[in-house]
């Protein structure tokens, strides 16, 4: 069955897709403010047949009730937790993701990290920009080559995170909900039993409510005093207040952050931490990487009106 109508941008979205979208499609952007987009949804609401949106563009249950002819979201990210799924689906609403083709530059933003914070590349960049090599050698540090990684979400990204692991020397173990009967890798059963067998923690978990502050101050204080985070999920899976305290009082030895709770808000005492690297969510964002998410975006979109189909459907549509 084609679909024909209008299709809703909800910012915030690349200007690349805003405008991709636009030349394709009858497009309108959301308002942001309450009252602009109130009017804008009772002179609209019902013209609109699909929304493009990224990881960062809420599409909650009141929005897609005001929009009673929307069938398909088509969300530029393989993360969704922007999305309320369940009033999605209530509403047979076709939901589409970009699965896969982000791997490999979000794989290698955690070495980036990993590597940044264990070899101290930011600290030491500022050392000699500051002049304090000529008064003496920077300190040693430690190594990620040989160092016992755990992996929490060994799902796409996350093996794609340990086979760059495995080319460092790096014992990789991890914590999924459900242990994976073909991977080289220990299982363990729970995210502090995880921690506590590792030097360095990968967090590469889905967000939402399933979750939240999975990485909390047990898990924290089970990584220990010499123990390195890296978050490239998503800032709601670690409890931050707790990431922050364990960071200051020494109980957690550093940390290498892509995603924060409040983007692109930063706890500021994070920002005066030298066993801190603080990147600003930018782990797929390399030209190659999005063009092929907006590309996956823009066939979703395409296929759905076409004929109903998704090309990369989330998986609560195929249960
Ligand atoms: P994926 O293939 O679905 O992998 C997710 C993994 O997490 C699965 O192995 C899953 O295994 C595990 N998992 C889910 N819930 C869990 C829980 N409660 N406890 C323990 N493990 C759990 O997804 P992906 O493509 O690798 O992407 C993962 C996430 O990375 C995205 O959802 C997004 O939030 C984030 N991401 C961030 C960036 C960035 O720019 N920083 C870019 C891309 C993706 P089980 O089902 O067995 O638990
Ligand atoms: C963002 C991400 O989508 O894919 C995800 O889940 O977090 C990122 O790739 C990207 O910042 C564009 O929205």
């Amino acid at each position: 069955m084609t679909h024909t109508g209008t299709v809703l941008r909800v910012p915030p979205i690349s200007p690349q897709l805003h405008d991709a979208v636009g030349e394709r499609y009858a497009a309108l952007d959301l308002p942001a403010a309450p009252a602009a987009r109130a009017a804008f949804l009772a002179e609209h609401g019902a013209d609109i047949v699909g929304i493009v949106c990224s990881n960062v563009s809420p599409v909650d249950a009141d929005l897609i009730a005001a929009l009673p002819r929307l069938g398909v979201i088509a969300n530029h990210g393989v993360g969704y937790d922007n999305i309320d799924i369940p009033a999605a689906l209530d509403r047979g609403i076709a939901v589409s993701n970009t699965p896969d083709v982000l791997d490999d530059a979000v794989a290698e933003t955690a070495l980036a990290l990993l590597l940044a914070v264990r070899r101290q590349v930011v600290a030491a960049d500022r050392f000699v920009r500051d002049g304090r090599w000529l008064d003496g050698s920077f300190p040693l540090t430690d190594q990620v080559a040989g160092s016992r990684v755990g992996i929490l979400g060994l799902g796409r990204i996350g093996q794609a995170v340990a086979t760059r692991l495995e080319a460092f020397g790096c014992t990789v173990s991890y914590h999924n909900r459900h242990r994976l009967a073909d991977v080289p890798y220990d299982y363990a059963a729970s995210p502090v039993e995880l921690a506590a067998g590792v030097d360095s923690l990968v967090a590469v978990v889905p967000g939402g409510a399933g979750t939240a502050a999975l990485i909390d101050g047990e898990v924290l204080d089970a990584l220990g005093p010499t123990g390195v985070l890296i978050n490239i999920a998503r800032g709601s899976v670690v409890d931050e207040p707790a990431l922050v305290a364990a960071l200051r009082d020494g109980r957690l030895g550093g940390a290498g952050l892509d995603v924060y709770a409040d983007e692109p808000r930063v706890p500021a005492e994070l920002t005066t931490m030298d066993n801190v690297v603080l990147l600003p969510h930018l782990a797929s964002g390399t030209h190659p990487t999005r063009a092929a998410m907006r590309a996956l975006t823009l066939d979703n979109l395409a296929s759905w009106l076409a004929d109903g189909t998704l090309r990369t459907p989330i998986p609560e549509l195929a249960q």
